[in-house]
């Protein structure tokens, strides 16, 4: 992105509240696949959302397990990336910053972004299947999945599968950020993922300047004030300078 059209300047110049929702492309910079990637080798054989469901783990939990340890190992050897760290640098410039995410990779975090709403979960959160609690698991065991400390039923990712309803807290601290923004980011998703799909339109409905920064286009394409088309990193990073 070579200039900043003068629109979005000026609408950010005079922002009162921010808000942003990221999606996985945020992470492809990291080295963590998208979903709408291919799966790389041994998961090239399914869809994600032929895994990540509670109908899969009931079907076959070694697998669905096993298909999260290969993703947890993918992002513990994983960096935030350029679109992360400048995130967290916009967040501490902008007295109202809201940042929600898609991705269930707690990147955001690590890069120093503060609480983000991880409307989906975290990948490095475990569940006990049964009592839908958290717990703690003692080491790395070769049981796929391990079982419960508690009660012995079988240990779930603590992420949201398809057909699970979204943590209310997260969601609602999600809408209302889109409802009161003057300022909408839609960051590296395409939007194709419901109901955290909704919060661009809600954000805009609301009257934010909705701007979406994706390589290519998405069905919200159309929808947003403002497309830029490029690599969240490049652009966010150009932001973080250009923009006070
Ligand atoms: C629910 C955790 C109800 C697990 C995930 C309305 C319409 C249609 C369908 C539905 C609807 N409402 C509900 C549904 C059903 C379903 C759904 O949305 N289905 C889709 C497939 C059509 N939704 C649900 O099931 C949700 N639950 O509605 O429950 C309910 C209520 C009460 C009681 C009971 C039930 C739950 C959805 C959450 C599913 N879990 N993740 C895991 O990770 O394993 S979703 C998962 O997929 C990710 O978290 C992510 O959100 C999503 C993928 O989307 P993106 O992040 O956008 O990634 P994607 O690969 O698609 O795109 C990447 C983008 O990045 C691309 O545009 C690319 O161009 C861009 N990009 C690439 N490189 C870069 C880049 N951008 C910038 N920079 C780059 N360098």
């Amino acid at each position: 992105m070579d200039r900043i059209p003068e629109e979005f300047r000026s609408r950010w110049v005079s922002a009162g509240s921010v808000a942003v929702l990221t999606g996985a492309g945020i992470s492809a910079e990291s080295g963590v696949p998208t979903f709408r990637d291919a799966q790389t080798g041994l998961w090239a054989r399914w869809r994600p959302e032929d895994l990540a469901t509670p109908q899969a783990f009931q079907r076959n939990p070694r697998l669905v397990w096993d298909w999260y340890r290969w993703r947890r190992e993918l992002v513990r050897d994983a960096e935030p990336g350029a679109g992360h760290l400048a995130l967290a640098q916009l967040e501490r410039r902008i007295p109202r910053f809201h940042l929600a995410t898609q991705n269930v990779d707690g990147l955001h975090q690590r890069a120093g972004s503060k609480e983000p709403a991880e409307l989906h979960g975290n990948l490095f959160r475990d569940l006990c299947a049964y009592e839908g609690t958290e717990v703690e698991l003692p080491e790395e065991t070769d049981e796929a999945p391990p079982r419960c400390p508690r009660c012995g039923g079988p240990v779930r990712p603590g992420v949201v599968w398809f057909g699970e309803p979204l943590p209310r807290r997260a969601m609602q601290e999600a809408e209302s950020a889109a409802a009161v923004s003057d300022v909408y980011l839609v960051i590296g998703t395409s939007g194709m993922v419901h109901p955290a799909g909704d919060l661009p339109v809600a954000a805009r409905r609301a009257g934010a300047f909705v701007v979406e920064i994706n390589p290519e286009p998405t069905p919200i394409t159309d929808f947003v004030h403002l497309s830029l088309r490029g690599r969240a990193g490049n652009i966010l990073a150009t932001l973080l300078e250009a923009l006070p």
